[in-house]
């Protein structure tokens, strides 16, 4: 009745008992078995592993533990990043390939240089002399003698203990029950002093994170210094050599971002053209003054189209003025006239009479045939400069009507939509055809 009571009060406590996070790291020399033991311990069969890269991990529970297993690669090589978990580690599995004496020397060695680190000492080791079912393997006794076991976890002051076993024996349920005892052995040493080792261990941690960010912030203070240093160096020697480092630099720089949407580059490249017709226009407008008129026909023309509300003051100013002052009625014609001139050949006069539309169609087929007509958008100004009034057309020449000779057409003036000049018009027989040209 007594033990029942007994037993069940330690049920109680063990429930009552908050579950602890515990992690172990298991290393050893490569090739002692330490992936085939925790694969054991996972349940999973320890045959046929391959050789360990870097680390693995396993997780399993073990009454109130949580327990995390680092399985470290143990190549002479990896050895070096066994000290990044030191830290986090509440206790160590150290396995040894006992039928491999050779080696035991190294072995002897490389656990001495774990249990003298810091982060280490003092925390439980359990050291697993694997590989008892091979033939020439070391008993027990021979292990902790050729390791000087003894010595070793004393000057260190780690509670151990040793497990001889085979990890290929068996898993899960049916591993070997040295490494089963071993295990439970560690994480009941670790619990009796739970409290402890975790403060430890949290301190350590954090010791441990706040050395590695110094250390990430040393790492890039030094590569400031080697770019700052090269980058003074690469300016001495352009200065020796007479170059412009900071042109050259320029030139390589890519301001802004170049993964720009394809709209905004089309909207920048449109703007850019548009300068481009802007400063165009302004040239052609100080030509334009040059090339008011071309004939005395085609003056005569456009006064008799001026007086029938029809216009061609665009290219002449003075005209313009004069026929502003002769006819109440043009001002408004004339705008639309310049666009119809802009938009095509035919020409078609809004104005008020049926003649004067004939006429100017007239007068438009006539010019089309003579003389490029001039760019009515480049002669148009919103603005245009007021002149001094003129006589209307007809009742006297006025001075600036010592037009130039009329150019030929295949010297005449032409530009294309961007403003860039187009090459000479040209005369070419039709084929088919003895009796039309056309203009190409
Ligand atoms: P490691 O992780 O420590 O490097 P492994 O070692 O677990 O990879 O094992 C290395 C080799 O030893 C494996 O053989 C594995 O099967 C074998 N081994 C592990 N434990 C034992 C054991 O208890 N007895 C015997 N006989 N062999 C064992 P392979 O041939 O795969 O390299
Ligand atoms: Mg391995």
């Amino acid at each position: 009745m007594y033990s029942l009571m007994a037993n069940c009060c330690n049920w109680l406590k063990r429930w009552r008992e908050p579950v602890r996070k515990v992690t172990l790291i298991m290393v050893g020399l490569d090739n002692a078995g330490k992936t085939a033991t925790v694969k054991g311990i996972q349940g999973e069969s320890p045959e046929d592993v391959a050789p360990t890269v870097g680390f693995s991990k396993i997780d399993l529970k073990q009454g109130r533990f949580e327990v995390t297993i680092f399985d470290l690669g143990g190549g002479k090589r990896i050895r070096g990043i066994w000290k990044n978990y030191y830290a986090e580690s509440y206790g160590i599995i150290f396995v040894v390939d006992s039928s491999d004496v050779e080696r035991m020397e190294e072995t002897k060695e490389t656990m001495s240089e774990v249990l003298r680190h810091p982060k280490i000492s003092g925390k439980p080791v359990l050291v697993l002399a694997n590989k008892q079912d091979k033939e020439g393997a070391l008993a027990e006794a021979d292990v902790i003698e050729c390791l000087s076991l003894e010595k070793l976890v004393n000057e260190h002051k780690c509670l151990c203990q040793i497990e001889p076993c085979s990890a290929i024996m068996g898993y899960g349920k049916k591993i070997d029950k040295s490494i089963k005892k071993g295990l439970l052995w560690l994480l009941h040493i670790i619990a009796k002093d739970f409290d402890v080792l975790h403060e430890r261990i949290q301190k350590d941690t954090a010791e441990q994170k706040a050395a590695e960010e110094q250390e990430k912030r040393e790492r890039a203070e030094r590569v400031r210094k080697i770019r700052e240093e090269r980058e003074q160096k690469e300016r001495e020697d352009a200065e020796r050599e007479g170059r412009n480092i900071s042109d050259e630099g320029e030139s390589e720089i890519i301001t802004g971002n170049p993964f720009q949407p394809i709209s905004a580059v089309i909207t920048e490249n449109e703007k850019k053209i548009e300068k481009e017709k802007k400063r165009q226009r302004e040239e052609s407008e100080k030509d334009t003054i040059i090339l008011k008129s071309q004939t005395n026909q085609e003056q005569m023309d456009t006064q008799s189209l001026k007086s029938q509300h029809s216009t061609d003051c665009r290219l002449v100013e003075n005209y313009k003025s004069a026929s502003t002052q002769g006819l109440e009625h043009e001002d408004e014609n004339e705008q639309q006239i310049s666009e119809s001139f802009d938009s095509g050949d035919n020409v078609t006069l809004n104005s008020e009479t049926e003649s004067s539309k004939k006429k100017a169609k007239k007068l438009k087929l006539k010019r089309s045939h003579r003389v490029e007509p001039v760019n009515t958008e480049e002669t148009i100004s919103p603005h245009p400069t007021p002149v001094a009034p003129l006589a209307p057309v007809g009742w006297e020449t006025p001075k600036v009507n010592r037009i130039r000779k009329l150019e030929p057409l295949g010297e005449t003036r032409r530009n294309d939509f961007y403003g860039k000049p187009l090459p000479p018009l040209t005369m070419r027989q039709k084929p088919n055809s003895d009796s039309h040209d056309v203009i190409s």
